[in-house]
């Protein structure tokens, strides 16, 4: 696209950059290049235009668009098909629709508002425009369905990643799905899958990142945090986007390569939370205490209880450490 290509000029640049020079590397009238860069300034970007010399881009602040995710993003597959809205119910539920429609493996659909964000079992995920990343990866995996809750796991190792990355703050992985800053839930996951007799169709892997957020409603107030509340460095919200993605990549392949998490245990268990403290099982029907002992190559979390080992199915029950949300 002609916008994304303008701004990755710009943005490659110290100096100036002509009209001309643009029209020339694009293919495309001045008048067009002046009607993008109009929009980008739109957009939210500084943007000099000065007679005889051209453009220069002064500022890019916060702006949170799909060009600006698509001028920082470097991967291979994910986010190459970008759809962003201003708007949705649930970027998962626009992610199944794209790929009911065929939308292709790596399809990555980012909102700057949801309506009816979703957390898992019905529970509702808040999601307000400018407070965070809410994001869906669309995957297309060969592989059996029953591996599927590992890719949960997976993607939290990805966002503590480029949580580190992009603000420098240490996240912790409260197993299976959030991210958690001193103590509190800066990210939620829900992975969700559509089967076809015994192979998955298609794994739809949402996102939600609490990033500008400030105020949260009553009921989660004492247990949710966001990067803003963590660090007074501004954060870019497609940085953050880019980071994930390219995170995604780098561990998505190693859980690729073994079919399990194999690979990525050490790293796993260094920063999950609870490790080697007591935990409270909570299943129903069968609520009971140990102490963490990391997951083991399925992803499952291990409890040390008097009776033995027990193994803990994702999806099955809820965690809690014994004296808070943690
Ligand atoms: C989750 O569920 O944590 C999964 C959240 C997934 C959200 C992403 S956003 C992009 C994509 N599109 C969607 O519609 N969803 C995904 P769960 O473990 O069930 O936790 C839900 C609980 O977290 C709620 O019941 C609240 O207590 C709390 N919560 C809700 N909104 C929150 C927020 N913004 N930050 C922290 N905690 C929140």
């Amino acid at each position: 696209m002609v916008k994304t290509e303008i701004l990755k000029i710009l943005k490659s640049r110290q100096g100036y950059v002509s009209g001309q020079e643009l029209c020339e590397l694009l293919g495309v009238s001045r008048t067009a290049v002046w009607k993008v860069i109009r929009q980008l300034q739109e957009d939210g970007y500084e943007i000099e235009a000065v007679r005889n010399r051209g453009y220069r881009l002064r500022e890019s602040g916060d702006v949170f668009t799909g060009e600006e995710i698509c001028s920082v993003l470097h991967t291979g597959r994910v986010g190459q098909n970008l759809v962003f809205l201003d708007i949705v119910d649930s970027t998962n539920n626009e992610a199944k629709r794209r790929a009911e429609q065929g939308a292709p493996d790596g399809t990555l659909v980012v909102a700057l508002e949801q309506n009816a964000g979703k957390g898992r079992r019905g529970r509702s995920w808040v999601s307000s425009n400018g407070g965070g990343v809410w994001m869906s990866l669309l995957l297309r995996p060969q592989i059996p369905p029953e591996c599927a809750s590992m890719l949960t796991l997976v993607a939290a190792m990805a966002v503590e990643a480029a949580i580190r990355r992009v603000s420098g703050l240490e996240g912790q992985i409260k197993w299976p799905n959030d991210v958690v800053l001193e103590g509190k839930k800066v990210c939620g996951i829900l992975t969700e899958m559509s089967t076809e007799m015994e192979s998955i169709h298609y794994v739809v892997v949402g996102i939600g990142i609490n990033v500008g957020a400030t105020e949260f409603p009553e009921e989660i107030r004492d247990k949710a945090t966001s990067l803003s509340l963590c660090t007074d460095a501004p954060v870019n919200r497609a940085a953050l986007t880019a980071a994930v993605a390219e995170a995604w990549e780098g561990y998505y392949g190693k859980f690729l390569e073994t079919l399990d998490l194999s690979l990525l245990i050490e790293e796993y268990s260094r920063n999950l939370i609870n490790r080697g403290r007591e935990v409270k099982v909570l299943s129903p029907g069968d609520t009971y205490t140990g102490i963490c002992r990391g997951i083991n190559e399925r992803g499952e979390l291990l409890v040390e209880t008097e009776d033995g080992v027990r193994t803990v199915m994702s999806g099955e029950v809820s965690v809690r450490g014994i004296y808070s949300y943690v």
